[in-house]
């Protein structure tokens, strides 16, 4: 892929489980993970099997722990990534359910983990974990008073880490992920996946209509940079970790009609409206920019796109894309 991660020391003998691996993220992940660790070395799991899955893939159900436990034993799994959760605005459907399915599966992975001596996981938490306390921008050790269900997990899920850092001395890192945005896979119901859907929009010609208000900026961040920063901080060596909640991640700062602004520079006749639905309460309830000097200091953080950078790739690759299924 894009990044050079030739100055890390990767140990290509790890066996690493993905778990949600058919998500946003997951998808794109995987076949990064490939190219570092090789194609054997990382299995896929998720709830449903794809329709063309592509290498090891393994149908779990992550609140299930027996599953979970055999299929690191099967494969003597060395590192977890563990995906599988039920993002912020879906979430606040059914706030139990989501409670649930967030906490059970994180347990199961931790559990199953330190029974069988898995060398490292990945925790994946979210801007959600901040409230009121933080408007404006947060900062590292910001308090987390979350407003959503799905921020309440992600909280507990942060101190469930340092727990079992603290107690077992398990290697577990985490980052608090901005908005992510990605040309290979749509987000899963979260309150920041606007900021995908604009970009097909724009280049299949359609009016946006935004379920944001035009000035309400959110945290962002290209899918590249966060699987950049995700590899580079599940490398970098353990004493460099001093954050075992986890890790403040910044990309770029944007409200809907700051991205509209620079998709006209690439598209002069796209066009946006704006119709606020419950998501908004819950984009107001999070900061509008983070602190993440405590990731550059430790690990060596640094994005690598701006707002427009992001906003041509996007553009170019969807447009491949756009032209590929017209042929089809
Ligand atoms: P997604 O909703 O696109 O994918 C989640 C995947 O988990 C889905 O494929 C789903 O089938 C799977 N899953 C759900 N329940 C499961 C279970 N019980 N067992 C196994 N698999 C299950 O989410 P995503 O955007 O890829 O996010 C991945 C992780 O990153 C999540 O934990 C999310 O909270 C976090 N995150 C994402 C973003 C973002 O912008 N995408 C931002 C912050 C944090
Ligand atoms: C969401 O909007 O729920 C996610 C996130 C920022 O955690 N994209």
């Amino acid at each position: 892929m894009i990044y050079s991660l030739s100055n890390l020391n990767i140990m290509k003998s790890d066996r690493i489980l993905v778990i949600g691996a058919n998500g946003q993220i997951g998808s794109v992940l995987v076949e990064y993970l490939k190219g570092i660790y090789g194609e054997g070395m990382v299995v896929a799991s998720d709830l449903r099997v794809p329709a063309h899955p592509a290498g090891i893939f393994e149908k779990l159900d992550a609140s299930d722990a027996q599953g979970l436990s055999a299929l690191v034993k099967k494969y003597k799994v060395t590192q977890i990534y563990h995906l599988a959760a039920i993002l912020s605005a879906k979430g606040e459907q059914d706030p139990l359910r989501t409670w649930n399915i967030n906490m059970q599966t994180y347990l199961n992975v931790l559990e199953v983990a330190r029974q069988n001596d898995v060398r490292k996981i990945f925790y994946p938490s979210s801007i959600a974990v901040f409230g009121d306390q933080a408007k404006g921008q947060a900062e590292q050790w910001s308090y987390l008073d979350p407003a959503t269900v799905y921020g309440i997990s992600k909280a507990a899920g942060e101190n469930w880490s340092n727990y079992y850092f603290k107690k077992y001395g398990m290697d577990i890192r985490s980052l608090r992920y901005p908005g992510i945005i990605s040309y290979q896979s749509m987000p899963g119901g979260g309150t920041t996946d606007y900021a995908v859907d604009i970009f097909h929009k724009a280049v299949n010609g359609e009016v946006f209509e935004c379920f944001l208000k035009e000035d309400t900026k959110l945290p962002m961040i290209y899918m590249n940079d966060a699987m950049d920063a995700t590899v580079r901080l599940m490398e970098a060596p353990k004493e460099k970790i001093t954050v075992r909640t986890s890790y403040n991640l910044a990309g770029m700062s944007f409200d809907p009609a700051e991205i509209a602004a620079s998709i006209r520079k690439v598209i002069p006749s796209f066009e946006i409206t704006y119709k606020p639905d419950s998501r908004q309460e819950i984009a107001d309830s999070w900061p509008g920019t983070i602190d993440d000097s405590q990731a550059r200091k430790d690990w060596g953080w640094r994005p690598a796109y701006s707002i427009d950078k992001m906003t041509e790739e996007m553009i170019s690759e969807l447009r491949k894309s756009h032209i590929h299924s017209l042929k089809h």
